[in-house]
């Protein structure tokens, strides 16, 4: 059968498997950003910090990479080394998954692509730092992250601190109105924009509890609404960046890679590397921060899933 197929592609670390064994809750951990998003060492170092944070939180943390032709869910201390650290790691979003398991090489899975496994491995939520999205002049160049599309079909959650305003939040946000994924923010009214707190956009659904925000999504997935749901969390004021700031060195390196040439896959990490760069490296505290602030709400809300009633019950 096409789902037993597509499980036999899974790994599940003896940690994960122990705990999806005891009903422990689960949540998923993209790899992309360890290996793309951020340099060698902190991004190791960062991995292994947000990994025990939601385990002191009381889940578990299910790491998600391609690795020796495995969808491998949980990741070993010597793996996230070797992810962080090694010269060529693909980027892989559903497109790609393929490619990196039948060729048996090293994958760093995106939004999408962490979806993906995060589904096929039962697990409901997933801790990211900022989602893909419409790119900047979009309606030219037609660059929409495939991170949308997969939450317009995938049905698990993904908690963020919003979108990098190296996009265009609010083509972003109307796409996901389409598409029918609700965006739901906790801690303030609007979207957040990654490095700084207010997208000066409203988000759908404001649900600061982790019981209401897991009684949203249940329902959604109860009524046989597949998809994402987008939790949006801003980052901590302390780490927040100054917004001019970040739209001026945004539109430097947006400006660089048109100048390049850079188009595809390499849009993304291209800016994000840039804006690092530009930032003289303090973008760095920022997304580590944040990450590690996304973590404590998704962990929040996998353990409120776990105990969220399926159906409307009765009066
Ligand atoms: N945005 C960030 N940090 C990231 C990414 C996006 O602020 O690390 C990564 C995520 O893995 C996301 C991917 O899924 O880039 C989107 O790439 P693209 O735009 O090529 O779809
Ligand atoms: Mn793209």
């Amino acid at each position: 059968m096409a789902a037993d197929l597509a499980h036999s592609w899974l790994t599940l670390s003896p940690a994960v498997a122990a705990a999806k064994a005891a009903g422990r809750p689960l949540v998923a951990l993209e790899s992309t950003i360890i290996a793309h998003g951020m340099p060698y060492p902190e991004n190791v170092r960062t991995a292994r910090e947000v990994e025990a944070l939601v385990r002191d939180l009381g889940a578990e943390p299910a790491t998600i990479a391609c690795m020796s032709g495995r969808i491998r869910i949980g990741l070993s201390d010597d793996d996230l080394e070797l992810l962080g650290s090694a010269a060529q790691v693909l980027k892989v979003s559903r497109r790609d998954l393929p490619a990196v398991l039948a060729s048996g090489g090293l994958g760093a899975t995106t939004v999408a692509g962490t979806m993906i496994c995060a589904a096929l491995a039962g697990i409901e939520v997933f801790v990211t730092g900022g989602l893909g999205g419409v790119h900047r002049g979009a309606p030219e160049t037609f660059d929409i992250s495939a991170d949308l599309q997969e939450l317009a079909r995938t049905s698990v959650a993904v908690v963020c601190a919003g979108v990098k305003s190296i996009l265009d939040i609010g083509l972003t946000l109307e796409y996901l109105e389409t598409h029918g994924v609700p965006v739901l923010s906790c801690g303030q009214d609007n979207f957040a924009a990654f490095y700084t707190r207010d997208s000066g956009y409203r988000a759908d659904f404001r649900l600061d509890d982790a019981a209401d925000q897991a009684r949203f999504i249940r329902t959604k997935w109860d009524l046989g609404l597949a998809g994402g749901v987008v939790l949006s969390t801003p980052v901590p004021e302390a780490a927040a960046m100054p917004g001019e700031e970040i739209e001026a060195l945004t539109r430097q390196a947006l400006a660089e890679a048109q100048a390049q040439g850079i188009t595809g896959k390499a849009v993304t990490p291209f800016l994000l590397a840039r804006i690092k760069a530009l930032t003289g490296g303090r973008s760095l505290a920022t997304n580590i921060a944040l990450v590690k602030h996304n973590a404590e709400v998704g962990t929040r809300l996998a353990l409120a899933l776990a105990g969220a009633a399926h159906g409307a019950g009765k009066e």
